[in-house]
């Protein structure tokens, strides 16, 4: 993340509209900050709307109470979900996305026009998702929707128009690595958090191409353009849409640890090969890791139950326990270096509350 040189053109043929913040001192370009924003908000809108939904599904169900019946159980559960797992993360996921593909990289935002069109497609399928569940009786199906409860077709429509805006922002992230690659923005091969960034992402790519093979099917089916539509496929397809999609997440929030460690004390992780090496394991094993939604479904043999619920699965988890022992490990090297030596603990205890990087001791 080398500064510039004050004469290159920040932005070829543009003119630059640009602010240097005060904190990282990175550059953030304008564009890239009015997205990050609009995203951000939009999450944590839907993290609002959810957790006043949860909320009232306790006091639904706390019997003192009572507050509304049954069917507004599974209306607020519906709503949670969609809210919850999958509005709420995959908004933010997109944040960090255009936060990680310029600012990190000293770069601009080379797709801004494309970058707004997917991020109101998302809005208005994450919109119209909320006001499908709570005005259609029909549409109370919970999270996963499994056939053959069969939702309003507007209900699959705005799964949809959310999963393709989110494509296109993820586009947007390729297309900005690209071009911050050939203006020579970076040196080398990609810093760290951008790399588990760009994990993340190709993790969406497949989680949301999984949740089209499965959403798609079924709008044509409540439309009833598309007559019978087999539950097991249904599930198949939507566990690889609804598993990874907390994972594109995961692989989101430990890129911005290894970030955070550095930025705010300068911390590399002791071998980065290591930790890149985590990321692939994510990339490679989370997805067959979805099959342990599956477990106690009758169609699928013991054999594929075992091989992707265990080794592949452990493979994932094998990812998530290296990064679980490279960020502590790297946080303890430099703090015993500044001379925090007392006892074996004595490192991650020495400025807790006044060093911002000791809050990330807490996350894994
Ligand atoms: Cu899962």
């Amino acid at each position: 993340m080398a500064a510039l040189a004050p004469t290159t053109p920040w932005i070829k043929g543009a003119k630059a509209d640009y602010r240097v913040c005060g904190v990282t001192t990175l550059k953030v370009d304008m564009q890239t900050e009015r997205l990050i924003i609009a995203n951000a908000v939009m999450a944590v809108v839907c993290l609002v709307l959810g957790g006043i939904a949860a909320l009232l599904i306790a006091l639904t169900r706390w019997q003192a109470i009572h507050l509304l019946d049954a069917t507004w159980f599974y209306r607020l559960l519906t709503l949670h979900g969609v809210d919850m797992l999958v509005a709420w993360i995959v908004f933010f996921e997109m944040a960090g996305l255009h936060f990680g593909s310029t600012a990190l990289l000293n770069a601009r935002h080379a797709a801004p026009k494309l970058a707004w069109s997917g991020f109101i497609l998302m809005a208005v399928g994450g919109l119209m998702a909320n006001f499908v569940i709570l005005f259609d009786p029909k549409s109370i199906v919970t999270f996963t929707a499994y056939v053959p409860l069969k939702a309003h077709p507007l209900f699959y429509l705005s799964y949809i128009l959310f999963a393709v805006g989110a494509l296109i922002t993820v586009i947007t992230f390729f297309i900005n690595l690209v071009v911050a690659k050939r203006e020579k923005r970076f040196e080398g091969s990609l810093p760290l958090a951008v790399f588990g960034l760009m994990t993340a992402a190709i993790l969406a790519v497949y989680t949301l191409l999984e949740g089209a093979a499965a959403i798609v099917p079924a709008f044509f089916w409540s439309l009833g353009i598309l007559p019978d539509y087999d539950p097991g496929i249904y599930r198949n397809f939507f566990w690889g849409f609804g598993h990874p999609a907390q994972q594109v997440n995961l692989a989101a929030m430990v890129a911005i640890w290894y970030m955070l460690a550095q930025m705010t004390v300068g911390i590399r992780p002791l071998n980065e090969k290591f930790s890149r090496l985590a990321f692939i394991l994510y990339l490679f094993f989370i997805n067959l890791g979805s099959a342990h939604h599956l477990l106690v479904d009758p169609g699928l043999s013991f054999a594929w139950k075992a091989v992707n619920t265990s080794y592949a699965m452990y493979l994932a988890v094998l990812g998530s326990m290296m990064h679980a022992f490279s960020i502590p490990a790297a946080m303890e090297v430099a703090q015993r270096a500044k001379g925090h030596t007392k006892g074996l603990f004595g490192w991650s205890r020495n400025d807790r509350g006044t060093n911002p990087a000791s809050a990330l001791l807490s996350c894994p």
